[in-house]
C-alpha cells in the first residue's frame, strides 16, 4: 500500500483530473522504466504496466511518453496495469542530446530540485556544472550541487574549493558529502523534504549509486570502482530509477551523462549568467558583444577581477550552440526546403559574429 501524497502527488494533479473527468483512473508515478514495461508506484503497490497502444500512437514526440518521476493514469488489471495517460509535468529534466537532429532527451519528470554531484578529487569542471544548473533552469527545476568524496581532500582544500565554486556560482546551495565515512551523507538527507522529488545528475563514477545507497542504508544499487569506470562508455548504472527515503523525500537515481546538450531557452541559459547580463547594461552600446567595444562593463569587470574570463567565454558558447540548436530544430520542422536554406544563410550570419 502506498499513500500516494507521501510519493508526491499534489492539488494540481488532482484538479487536472476533475477538470478532465478523468475520476475514473487510478493515479500512479513511474519509478522504473524498463524496455517494455514500466514499474509503476500505486496505491495498491508497485505494480509492472505498459503503455496502451493508443498512447503510444497518439503521442507527438517521444517524450510524451511516460518516464521515470512521471504521474500517470492507469487502468488496473490483475498482474499488468495498462498506462492510459501522462498527466501534465511540472517540471521536466531535459537534455538536448544531439545538436545536428535537434533531439531532446527527457531524464526525469516532475522533479523538485536536482542533486549535481562532482566528485571533489577529478577533474574539477565548472563549465559542466553551469550547463547542468541552466538545464535545471530550464526544467523548472532548482539546482543544488553536491561536492562528494571529500575525504579524498584535506580541509584547507575542501574550504578552498568551496570558496572559488562559490564566487563562480553564487547562489546556487552548495553541500558535500562523503560516502565511505559513517554519516557522511547524513547532512544531505537531512537537508532533503518529504514529498519533494530529487534526482542525483553527474557524470559516470562521482558516485551518484553509492549517495543513494548510504541514504537508503542499504545497498540497492550497484556501484562500480573507479578502475573499471576507465573503459570507455562504460556506466555502472545503466537505468533510472525512484526511490522512497525513510524520512519521506524522493530521489531518483540515473546514469552518468557524458554528452550534455544544450538547454533550449536562452534565456534559461542568461539566467546562469545573471551577473553578465545585469553587467551588459551599463554597456555603452546595447548590441555590445563584450569582445573588444569601448566602454563595455563586462570587459572591464573582468579587468577589475570582478568576473571571471572563463564565465564570458562559456556564455558565449552555450548561446552559440542554442542558436545552433534552435536551428537543427527549426529546420526539422519546416520541410520546406527553401526557408531551410534561408534558415541557413541567417545562422551563419550569426554564427560570423564573434559572439
Ligand atoms: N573515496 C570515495 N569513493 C567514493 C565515494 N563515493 C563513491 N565512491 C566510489 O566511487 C566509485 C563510483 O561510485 P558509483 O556510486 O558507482 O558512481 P555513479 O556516479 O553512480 O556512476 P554511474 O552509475 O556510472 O553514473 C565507486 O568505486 C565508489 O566506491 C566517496 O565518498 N569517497
Ligand atoms: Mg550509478
Ligand atoms: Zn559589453
Amino acid at each position: 500500500m502506498n499513500n500516494l501524497f507521501a510519493l508526491g502527488f499534489n492539488q494540481a494533479f488532482i484538479e487536472y483530473i476533475k477538470k478532465n473527468n478523468l475520476e475514473e483512473f487510478s493515479a500512479g508515478r513511474v519509478a522504473q522504466q524498463h524496455k517494455d514495461s514500466y514499474i509503476v508506484l500505486t496505491r495498491e503497490g508497485n505494480k509492472r504496466a505498459v503503455i496502451t497502444g493508443n498512447l503510444r500512437y497518439s503521442v507527438s514526440a517521444k517524450t510524451d511518453l511516460p518516464v521515470v518521476g512521471d504521474w500517470v493514469l492507469l487502468i488496473a488489471s490483475d498482474d499488468l496495469y495498462l498506462i492510459y495517460q501522462v498527466l501534465p509535468r511540472y517540471s521536466k529534466l531535459e537534455r538536448q542530446a544531439v545538436q545536428r537532429t535537434g533531439d531532446s532527451q527527457l531524464i526525469a519528470a516532475n522533479i523538485d530540485h536536482a542533486l549535481i554531484v562532482q566528485s571533489v578529487d577529478q577533474n574539477f569542471n565548472l563549465n559542466r556544472l553551469e550547463r547542468y544548473i541552466s538545464i535545471c533552469h530550464a526544467g523548472n527545476i532548482g539546482p543544488v550541487l553536491v561536492f562528494n568524496k571529500t575525504d579524498l581532500l584535506s580541509g584547507d582544500q575542501l574550504n578552498e574549493l568551496i570558496s572559488h565554486v562559490g564566487r563562480r556560482l553564487p547562489g546556487v546551495p552548495l553541500m558535500t558529502a562523503t560516502t565511505v565515512v559513517k554519516n557522511g551523507a547524513l547532512d544531505l538527507l537531512k537537508s532533503l523534504k518529504p514529498q519533494k522529488t530529487y534526482c542525483l545528475v553527474g557524470s559516470s563514477g562521482v558516485g551518484k549509486s553509492s549517495l543513494i545507497n548510504a541514504m537508503m542504508q542499504q545497498a540497492v544499487m550497484k556501484t562500480s570502482e573507479i578502475s573499471s569506470l576507465h573503459q570507455k562508455g562504460k556506466h555502472t548504472t545503466t537505468h533510472r530509477e525512484l526511490f522512497v527515503l525513510h524520512n519521506g523525500p524522493l530521489i531518483i537515481d540515473t546514469p552518468g551523462m557524458r554528452e550534455l546538450g544544450v538547454t533550449e531557452d536562452e534565456a534559461s541559459i542568461r539566467q546562469t549568467f545573471e551577473l553578465i547580463d545585469s553587467l551588459s547594461e551599463n554597456c555603452r552600446f546595447t548590441d555590445c558583444t563584450h569582445t573588444d567595444e569601448p566602454d563595455c562593463a563586462v570587459l572591464q569587470a573582468i579587468e577589475e577581477g570582478q568576473l571571471d574570463a572563463l564565465s564570458l567565454k562559456n556564455y558565449g558558447k552555450l548561446q552559440r550552440e542554442s542558436q545552433r540548436f534552435e536551428a537543427s530544430k527549426a529546420n526539422k520542422r519546416k520541410k520546406d526546403k527553401a526557408m531551410g536554406k534561408m534558415y541557413k544563410e541567417v545562422m551563419k550570419m550569426k554564427n560570423k559574429r564573434k559572439f
